[in-house]
């Protein structure tokens, strides 16, 4: 009986903390189908961190106090700052949608609040709305705008106790847990009226809080209530709670769990995925990191994404007046470059039929199949236990046609040395 009761209890305390009832509406199901073929967008990392070049994080990793880190807006004033140039340049990357940071883990929303105080119009000599910008440049170019707004402050009176961050910050061990999610939800509410239509909700930070009771159902409920087509998506680590419209997995690919705090394969859902990763290592501008990754490898990052049958959002963390990086600037053109040429083997692709290795993915469209073999290879190549009947095989770069058998080992393919490519050798399969 015991055993029971507690089942019960557990049923209905998860009930209350997800929107179980939640019937996606047409314009949802529309707005997800965009999402699952729109396959790379852009994240950007942007608060007052970034004048100190350290990082988002840099107020609980240097254990900045809260009354020394409400200093920081009065120094923030990005006077270069030019909506129209990063949406451009996502745009040019053949990005199809932006993410921006709302209001990161240190609680400063980069947005007009009227219900908090500690915002970008108020506290910067800047005083002007990044937001509202931003919206009106990604409309003009018709690129989609997400909303990255963290669920962790370290800022706010009313969040506590700190979990398992913000240990050198003075922080509270009592707050009133109600007037933070009413908080949540009247800034929810801003970013929804006051911005014209937005593509997504990206929240961050439930795992500092992990046994919260964070209120998802209503505010869900909210979001969707505003914006029915308005994707929900929760950078939780863990499977899919209801309520949510797309999956994302962190520096991961989908049930990888290379970064330990991923999302195991069991918890890999049906909705649309989404890996977001750094264009260096750092999320927010980190004037010491150096390690630029390099067009190869970010091409091929977008490209195992595809295979996975997820998005890619590549982050950017601008700098405190308001510019990216050159070299950033510069990989994301090329990236722009690549997918140029190859961009009809991406976009609005599926995951392909021959399984994903460390050396290829495959995406789909149909009966055309794009093997992206990711590491040069002997001439010979075997893709084993590849059953389905082969109408030809082809060289995507200029539609030679390839040598080909199809054997008990699999499918046996002459590819000679100089037509592959260091980035990624395109092979297209078309099935009978
Ligand atoms: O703590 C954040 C981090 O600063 C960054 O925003 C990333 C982006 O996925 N999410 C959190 C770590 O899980």
């Amino acid at each position: 009986r015991i055993i029971i009761i507690a089942l019960l209890l557990f049923g209905l305390t998860s009930e209350v903390s997800a929107q179980t009832d939640y019937q996606p509406t047409q314009s949802n199901l529309e707005a997800r189908q965009w999402f699952d073929e729109a396959k790379f967008g852009l994240f950007i990392h942007w608060g007052v961190y970034s004048i100190l070049g350290d990082g988002e994080w840099v107020m609980n990793n240097q254990n900045i106090a809260i009354d020394a880190y409400e200093k920081l807006p009065s120094f923030f004033n990005p006077t270069e700052f030019d909506a129209e140039a990063w949406v451009k340049m996502a745009k040019d990357a053949g990005m199809k949608y932006i993410t921006i940071t709302t209001r990161h883990h240190d609680g400063f929303s980069m947005f007009d609040s009227k219900v908090s105080e500690y915002n970008i119009v108020e506290k910067t000599p800047y005083g002007k709305d990044i937001l509202k910008q931003l919206t009106e440049a990604c409309e003009k170019e018709d690129i989609k705008l997400f909303l990255y707004y963290s669920l962790l402050d370290w800022h706010n009176d009313d969040y506590f106790p700190r979990g398992k961050t913000g240990n050198g910050i003075a922080g509270r061990q009592e707050g009133d847990w109600n007037n933070y999610i009413k908080f949540m939800k009247a800034q929810l509410t801003e970013l929804l009226t006051n911005y014209g239509e937005i593509a997504g909700i990206w929240f961050d930070g439930d795992w500092d809080k992990v046994n919260a009771d964070w209120h998802y159902d209503e505010i869900y409920k909210l979001i969707h209530d505003l914006q029915p087509q308005c994707l929900i998506g929760n950078n939780h680590h863990v499977a899919l709670k209801p309520g949510e419209d797309f999956q994302m997995f962190e520096r991961d690919l989908p049930g990888e769990n290379k970064t330990g705090f991923g999302t195991a394969a069991s918890d890999v859902g049906e909705l649309p995925r989404e890996v977001c990763a750094t264009i260096n290592g750092s999320w927010g501008f980190d004037l010491q990191d150096k390690t630029h990754r390099s067009k190869r490898e970010l091409v091929q990052q977008l490209v195992r994404a595809s295979g996975f049958g997820s998005n890619l959002l590549l982050n950017v963390g601008p700098m405190p007046n308001g510019k990216i990086q050159e070299e950033h600037v510069q990989s994301l053109a090329a990236i722009g470059d690549w997918l140029n040429i190859h961009g009809e083997t991406i976009y609005r692709s599926k995951a392909g039929s021959i399984a994903p290795t460390d050396a290829w993915v495959s995406t789909q469209k149909g009966k055309t199949i794009h093997l992206h073999l990711l590491e040069k290879r002997p001439k010979a190549s075997v893709i084993p236990e590849f059953k389905e009947r082969i109408k030809s095989v082809k060289l995507f770069a200029d539609k030679r046609a390839v040598k080909f058998k199809q054997t008990k080992a699999g499918l046996l393919m002459e590819i000679p040395e100089a037509a592959q490519n260091e980035i990624d050798t395109i092979v297209e399969i078309t099935l009978k």
